[in-house]
């Protein structure tokens, strides 16, 4: 038995398959753990979110930022970008149980013998363990709950981009997704950049959230998505970056927990 972590999907359903094929996948025993973003942008999201529901028995997948934009598509909160490439899932006969599914899914995953913590863009290192869980709780509820529709809708803005004592419910909600969904660069004061997406070697006045000292114990290891430039470098064994940009042409990369190996496929498009 073993935990496949994969990081960004988006959509490339083949890398998947070949990845899964490779590992010789075993639904009955292994656990598939997706890093987020599953679908958007890629040629088959579709496909993706089908077999996440098939498999969702050995699937245990973190919220990203397309999962939730996919959300807001689908109750009309926003139009789909022709480039997100959505339509084949928004009209297929499963998408409500896609959609009930994915609304149940958490924004971090805490693996105690494994000594991981997964989210889909990392952890704030000025926000606790424990607050981070707490209101990642709380945003699941709501995202699940029957009043779905109003939070998606409160979700969008760069106003409340961290977490601070003080908050109304409506801005910690905001600070969670933020945080859990669309953090790379921080600012001194804590705030997040949400201008850049290069890496650090090209904007190295700015100060990637892992580079921070940690208020949060060091000993779990971070897994996480949603930063395609890193190309899987943090220069820090702590944190595992997994997106490795597989839907813009680079490869998707797979970590296997136990056994601290890496698999790699090239994209095929
Ligand atoms: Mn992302």
């Amino acid at each position: 038995m073993a935990h496949y972590f994969v990081g960004d999907i988006q959509g490339c359903y083949e890398e998947l398959m070949r990845l899964l094929d490779r590992i010789n996948f075993d639904p009955t025993e292994d656990k598939l753990c997706p890093v987020g973003d599953l679908v958007a942008r890629g040629p088959d999201s579709d496909k993706v979110a089908k077999l996440m529901l098939e498999m969702q028995d050995s699937v245990e997948v973190v919220l990203g930022n397309h999962d939730l934009h996919f959300l807001s598509v689908y109750h009309n909160l926003f139009t789909a970008k022709k480039n997100d490439k959505l339509e084949a899932l928004l009209n297929a006969d499963f998408v409500d149980n896609y959609v009930n599914w994915l609304k149940r899914q958490p924004l971090f995953r805490l693996y105690d013998k494994l000594n991981i913590i997964v989210s889909h863009a990392g952890m704030h290192p000025h926000v606790s363990l424990h607050k981070h869980l707490e209101l990642a709780d709380f945003a699941q509820q709501k995202i699940a709950g029957e009043k779905s529709k109003k939070w998606l809708k409160t979700m969008y803005g760069d106003k409340v981009s961290t977490w601070q004592p003080g908050l109304t419910k409506e801005e910690e909600f905001k600070a969670i997704i933020n945080i859990a969904t669309r953090m790379r660069y921080i600012k001194d004061n804590g705030e997040l950049d949400f201008k850049q997406k290069n890496s650090p070697q090209e904007t190295p006045y700015l100060t990637p959230w892992f580079n921070v000292t940690p208020q949060h114990p060091k000993a779990y290891k971070m897994v996480f998505g949603h930063w395609a430039s890193l190309m899987g470098q943090t220069h820090n064994p702590q944190f595992k970056a997994l997106d490795t940009g597989c839907v813009w042409g680079n490869h998707m990369t797979m970590y296997v927990a136990e056994s601290d190996e890496i698999f790699i496929q090239p994209s095929i498009n």
